[in-house]
């Protein structure tokens, strides 16, 4: 037998999968889905302090073999219609509930991280410092001096443990600097790498014509195509954060896949493209996938493997 438990921010999931923020669960029913399927845990759709309708569709493609570009632009209900979820949420489960926000401003952050630590609620908050859809909005990941302020502020508010959602980096020295930000950070508990691959543009061939409809085209990508990127952001965080966890996501369609995040260093697995075109059911099959490969390899735990990728 294959275990594939894991635990973030010291809370035990039954697997490592869940879904990415933004896929299947802006609403309640969505989220229902999510608990209705084997999926170790879940995530809500990250939050604003207003509702947002977000940009006009089509904002969403998915590219066959390749994965999809999206703008959605934060359409959300509002952090108070999370707030009341993870209220009434019922912690028995064995899914722990994580709640992603994701302010406009740091002063948006810090209202929402407030009203949620009144609350005082057992949910696992994962702030998102990586939207690449706001228009006039730069991703704060990209932005070191406005992180390590955004940190300064909240990780002290929300006390205790918490994660952030990344952006891609793509230059070792970006990957050195952010780390020493998050290691100054006792109570950052673990970093979920990557969000989409910012900014990127497809365009059909016979019309010429831009895919998805805001910002000219260009939308996050993600899927198969951000794999490569996503794994080196795994492994080089995993090696600079030796008392934090990560999350990896990114380019996970199959068993393969997660086994690759977990060797580079992940603890748990978001899927976000491969969720939204095959539906929660995916859970099952993708977790039944991961057994078989460590029953063949012989290993009995993710710790049988984590971080283990071999080097040349
Ligand atoms: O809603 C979005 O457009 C969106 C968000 Br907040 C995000 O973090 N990542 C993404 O690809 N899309």
């Amino acid at each position: 037998m294959a275990d594939l438990s894991t635990s973030i921010a010291g809370v035990k999931l039954p697997n490592l999968f869940f879904n990415a923020s933004g896929v299947c669960c802006q609403h309640e029913e969505e989220l229902k889905t999510l608990l209705d399927s084997e999926s170790g845990s879940l995530i809500t759709k990250s939050a604003t302090y207003e509702k947002r309708l977000g940009n006009p569709s089509p904002r969403y493609v998915p590219l066959p073999g390749l994965g999809s570009i999206n703008s959605m632009g934060l359409p959300n209900e509002g952090y108070e219609y999370y707030l009341e979820y993870a209220k009434k949420y019922d912690y028995t489960h064995e899914k722990p509930l994580f709640i992603s926000l994701s302010g406009l401003c740091l002063e948006d952050n810090v209202k929402m991280v407030e009203a949620f630590v009144t609350a005082d609620l057992p949910c696992i908050l994962e702030v998102n410092f990586s939207c690449p859809n706001v228009p006039g909005k730069p991703q704060l990941g990209y932005d070191l001096e406005a992180m390590e302020n955004a940190l300064n502020v909240l990780a002290p508010l929300i006390k205790k443990p918490f994660g952030i959602k990344l952006p891609p980096y793509f230059d070792i020295a970006h990957f050195d600097a952010a780390a020493a930000i998050f290691n100054k950070f006792d109570n950052l508990s673990f970093v979920t790498c990557i969000n989409s691959v910012g900014n990127g543009l497809a365009i059909d061939f016979e019309t010429e014509t831009a895919l998805i409809k805001p910002k000219d085209g260009f939308g996050g990508l993600g899927g198969t195509m951000v794999l490569h990127t996503a794994l080196a952001n795994v492994n080089a965080f995993y090696r600079r954060l030796p008392n934090k966890k990560v999350i990896g996501v990114g380019g996970v369609t199959s068993g393969k896949e997660a086994f690759l995040h977990v060797l580079a260093g992940a603890s748990a697995v978001q899927i976000g493209t491969q969720l939204k075109e095959e539906g929660p059911q995916m859970f099952s099959r993708i977790k039944k996938e991961l057994e078989d490969i460590m029953i063949a390899k012989g290993y009995k735990s993710l710790d049988d493997f984590r971080g283990k990728v071999k080097t040349l």
